[in-house]
């Protein structure tokens, strides 16, 4: 079944994925389903602008909402039959909040070509790939008793909005808009991961292995962690986070528990080879998965909204409560211990409190130039050779520039020995790519703190990497917080036209990463 999809950094030829099957994985039955079920909730969406409208709200409406959002971004669900099971629920509910606002809403066009105009069509993506972002961070505050009611009103009010074609200038201020609401939905996160595990803390994290048993936690899920480090406490079996769980290692409530043995692998996309020498069971909570290689797919398990054919799914349990990882417990005790692939330690966990709290070390620095300048090098990794980039700007900067990221960018350089600049670690690790909140916080707060007006005259440079939509949802936060000239790579987004592109170059100064030198030293001047 043919297909068109160009929301991430990875679309055929920067062009958009248009065969029978994009470069994730995602095949053609997929990518149907995936477009309808956008086309059903922005249905659901404005069913609910109109209920509510009438003073009626709906919490599993709300629920949808962001579990179908969150199911359409890349690498999460691989799941034709899911999906289509998901928009038959986002229909009908649609269709039931209609009748109770005495309202007729008609479907959308289908799939992201169906709108003519590319300008206009480049705009709805850019706007939907940042409240799609939202929602996976919604939905993590939601996992912990977090919600803000206004937040998913954005959402849906947005949405119900891309059903029609308001004026140009209308996108872009709901792209700022979406920005506004980003910084707010990143806020609540962080509200959500500290209040409940506590502040990060500057962590040596070990990259090597035990002789015991283990399981591997990947994606963005601290509650599933939590959970999971509460049924395997004292099985004999280790946990080990991988990819963006890494920064989980930082959070005081984790801290506590021993059998968090380290950090196993790297950035998402390396997840065949080291799954596969993990040797023991993997949970996927959140993207990015890959296509599933049979080496480890019986070991392999999916839970919350990630979804893979023939993979066990751990489901929520029907009270939302706790999840029963028994399963992949029992297989554990069977499997022999990871094979070792790295030895050694990385550091993170300077997240907004933790560099705040080192501000009378940082500030004098900044003040005598010790610290001539900071690089934000957040974002996320990916398989492009290009990205080799970020780990030769990391490398040549010179010793006086500090890098701060977060995010599975990171893997590029967090294992280089950059050194310090005076105890003060060259890379400060604020943690997943969620985390890049943190960034944006200490940002403004060293903006306060050194008098200045502009966030722009601050030392900082934005190199930002992106590669799903979630970093969509970070970069329009930035524009929104007034971030002029970042750098975006390795490319800009498919689904930037000419003129949109342009736009934001005009306006924001975005503009592609070049060569490392080069743009080293524009960064530096
Ligand atoms: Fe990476 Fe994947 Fe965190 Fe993304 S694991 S790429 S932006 O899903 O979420 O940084
Ligand atoms: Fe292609 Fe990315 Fe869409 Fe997958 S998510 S089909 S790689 S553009």
């Amino acid at each position: 079944m043919p297909m068109f999809c160009y929301q991430c950094q990875e679309a055929l030829k920067n062009t958009g994925c248009d065969g029978a099957a994009g470069a994730c994985g995602k095949t053609g039955h997929i990518s149907a389903a995936m477009d309808q079920l956008i086309s059903d909730v922005k249905e659901m969406a404005a069913a609910a602008k109109a209920a509510r409208a009438v003073g009626v709200r709906d919490k599993e409406a709300d629920r949808l909402l962001v579990d179908a959002l969150f199911t359409t971004i890349t690498n999460v669900s691989f799941d034709d039959l899911g999906v289509a099971a998901l928009g038959d629920k986002v229909r009908a509910k649609a269709r039931r909040l209609a009748a109770t606002a005495g309202e007729c809403v008609t479907a959308g066009p289908v799939g992201v070509m169906a709108e003519p105009d590319a300008d206009i069509r480049s705009l709805k993506e850019l706007i939907t790939c940042g409240i799609k972002g939202m929602a996976a961070y919604y939905y993590h505050a939601a996992a912990l008793n977090y919600h803000d009611q206004s937040l998913v009103d954005f959402m849906n009010d947005t949405l119900a909005e891309l059903l029609h074609r308001p004026p140009l200038a209308r996108f872009l201020d709901l792209a700022m808009e979406t920005g506004r609401q980003a910084v707010a939905v990143m806020a609540l996160l962080d509200k959500a991961n500290t209040t409940t595990y506590g502040n990060p803390e500057i962590t040596r994290i070990n990259i090597g292995v035990r002789p015991a048993p283990g399981i591997l936690i990947s994606g963005h899920d601290l509650k599933d962690l939590q959970q999971l480090l509460e049924q395997t406490a004292g099985t004999g079996v280790d946990v080990y986070t991988h990819g963006e769980m890494l920064p989980a290692h930082c959070y005081p409530a984790f801290k506590m528990f021993p059998h968090l043995a380290g950090n196993y692998g790297n950035a998402w996309w390396l997840q065949p080879s080291e799954f596969e020498s993990f040797n023991g069971p993997i949970i996927m909570t959140t993207n990015c998965l890959t296509p599933v290689r049979t080496s480890y797919a019986r070991r392999l398990f999916t839970t919350g909204v990630v979804a893979c054919p023939d993979v066990a799914h751990i489901p929520d349990n029907p009270r939302g409560g706790i999840k029963d990882f028994s399963s992949v417990i029992s297989l554990a005790k069977t499997c022999p211990p990871p094979q070792a692939i790295e030895t050694g330690h990385i550091v993170a966990g300077f997240g907004h409190h933790q560099i705040l709290a080192l501000a009378d070390k940082i500030l004098p620095a900044i003040k005598s130039g010790t610290i001539k300048r900071f690089v934000v090098m957040a974002g996320c990794d990916g398989r492009s050779p290009a990205r080799n980039y970020y780990t030769q700007v990391a490398r040549d900067l010179p010793r006086d520039v500090v890098i701060l990221t977060a995010g599975c960018a990171k893997y590029r350089y967090n294992k280089l020995d950059l050194g310090d600049i005076g105890g003060i670690p060259r890379v400060l690790d604020a943690g997943q790519c969620n985390d890049s909140y943190s960034l944006a916080l200490v940002a403004l707060k060293l903006k306060e703190i050194l008098g200045l007006s502009d966030i722009n005259d601050l030392p900082i440079s934005f190199d930002i990497a992106w590669y799903e939509q979630k970093a969509v949802t970070v970069l329009l936060a930035l524009l929104y917080l007034g971030v002029k000239n970042i750098r975006l790579g390795p490319t800009l987004p498919a689904f930037l036209s000419v003129n949109v592109a342009r736009t934001l170059t005009r306006q924001f100064g975005l503009l592609p990463i070049g060569d490392p030198s080069g743009d080293i030293a524009a960064m530096l001047n």
